[in-house]
């Protein structure tokens, strides 16, 4: 087993169905659900499946999803198909539930949707009945799907659905958001209640970077009454932000966070579009620095839902969530950082052939995150903190 063994005092679940990969939607579109085929294969040549239980998930059923979709938005996803594009009778819907570029109608979309929201109230499920302290579902993490409106390469919010599961049993859940883009599908879906805390690190440009939303200032309804006044947070940031920064910022903001809110569990979405060399993102995390916040996260002890998100060049999202599985796993050091000659794709990570190439330095976007921006925001978010307490 590589010296990969189970880790001690916790049990860590893996949520997966290999019928996702093979989903395609369409020529030169940047979603490629077959980097989790790339990841599983990273996860299998390390021999970090001996080390958690695995689980193969099912399709969430139409009445599962219904918990926070509009059934007649279901009901279009379940019978829309790629024909139907084309369609002059369906156009209006096709524009109402904003199927377009970003989100197109490929063969099996209500099967691909299903699985991967199975697969997060999945694990889900498994905290909330004590049978896993940290559950994972790399194929979720989709987290600009509204209600009834497909957005940004996302159909169906499998972390909103994770949530409600967790708000079963847990007086409060915080909600983590590390993927390039703002997690507004997430925010929206509880802006107005206290029970879930939502923060997301973004790049945040109004016009010019999706989805335009995740302004510092946009806290929660404005009405003091309300309980979601002040439960939403919101880090926006600029091009470029490295390893060192990020990471001292992401503990001063998850640390006071978890100190004020106290969650019974945490939900964290790794989207890995923050990396350095994402063929959509404008970060220059390494693999290294996007895995300590995983990390620091795991510090506190609070059941995790660890989903995955964005990441668009995917010999980098496997490297980092196969990084982040053997964080999460306490395996981490036991990992050889040349990528083993057994796994398979390996011609994917070359020339370096390793799980840390320097991102940082192979496209080096320049560092507009002044240290003085950055101590603003967290100040900002500090003042949050105490108006929140009430
Ligand atoms: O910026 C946008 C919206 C437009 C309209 C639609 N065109 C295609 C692009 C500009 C304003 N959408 C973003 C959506 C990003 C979604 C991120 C999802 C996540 O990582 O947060 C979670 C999974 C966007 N950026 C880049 C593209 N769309 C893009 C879409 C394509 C494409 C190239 C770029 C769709 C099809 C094809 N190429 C062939
Ligand atoms: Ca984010
Ligand atoms: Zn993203």
């Amino acid at each position: 087993h590589n010296g990969i063994t189970r880790p001690k005092g916790y049990r860590v679940s893996w949520h997966a169905n290999p019928a996702v990969e093979p989903h395609h939607f369409g020529q030169s579109h940047p979603m490629k659900p077959w980097r989790l085929t790339l990841t599983k294969q990273l996860v299998m040549a390390y021999g970090m499946h001996y080390a958690m239980d695995l689980y193969l998930t099912r399709a969430a059923t139409f009445e599962e999803m219904a918990e926070f979709h509009k059934e007649d938005y279901l009901e279009f996803l379940r019978q829309v198909v790629p024909a139907d594009m084309e369609a002059p009778e369906q156009s209006d819907r096709i524009a109402s539930y904003n199927i377009g570029d970003d989100c197109p109608i490929f063969d099996g979309l209500y099967n691909y949707c299903s699985l991967y929201a199975g697969g997060t109230i999945d694990a889900a499920r498994k905290l909330v009945n004590n049978q896993s302290e940290i559950a994972i579902n790399w194929s979720g993490g989709l987290h600009h799907a509204k209600k009834a409106e497909a957005s940004g390469f996302c159909y169906v919010n499998d972390i909103v659905l994770g949530i409600l599961q967790l708000l079963r049993h847990h007086p409060r859940v915080m909600y983590i958001d590390i993927d390039v883009h703002h997690g507004d599908g997430v925010e929206q879906a509880f802006w107005s209640t206290d029970r879930v805390l939502t923060v997301s690190f973004h790049k945040y440009d109004k016009d010019n970077f999706f989805p335009g939303t995740g302004a510092l200032d946009s806290t929660g309804p404005a009405h003091p009454l309300n309980p979601g006044a002040h439960h939403a947070i919101n880090v926006p940031l600029n091009d470029g932000i490295e390893d060192a920064d990020y990471l001292q910022l992401f503990k001063e903001v998850v640390g006071s966070c978890v100190e004020t809110y106290r969650p019974g569990a945490i939900v964290l979405q790794c989207g890995a579009d923050s990396l350095g060399c994402d063929r959509l993102g404008c970060f220059n995390l390494n693999v290294t620095g996007h895995g300590s916040c995983v990390e620091y996260v795991k510090t506190f002890g609070i059941p995790l839902l660890v989903v995955g998100g964005g990441g668009y060049t995917p010999r980098n999202v496997s490297r980092a969530w196969a990084h982040e599985t053997s964080i999460l796993i306490d395996a981490a050091d036991k990992i050889d950082p040349n990528i083993p000659e057994t796994v398979a794709f390996r011609n994917h990570f070359g020339p370096d052939y390793s799980l840390f190439p320097p991102l940082s330095e192979m496209r080096r976007i320049e560092n507009k995150n002044s240290k003085a921006y950055l101590a603003s925001v967290v100040a900002a978010v500090k003042e949050q903190l105490r108006y929140m307490k009430g």
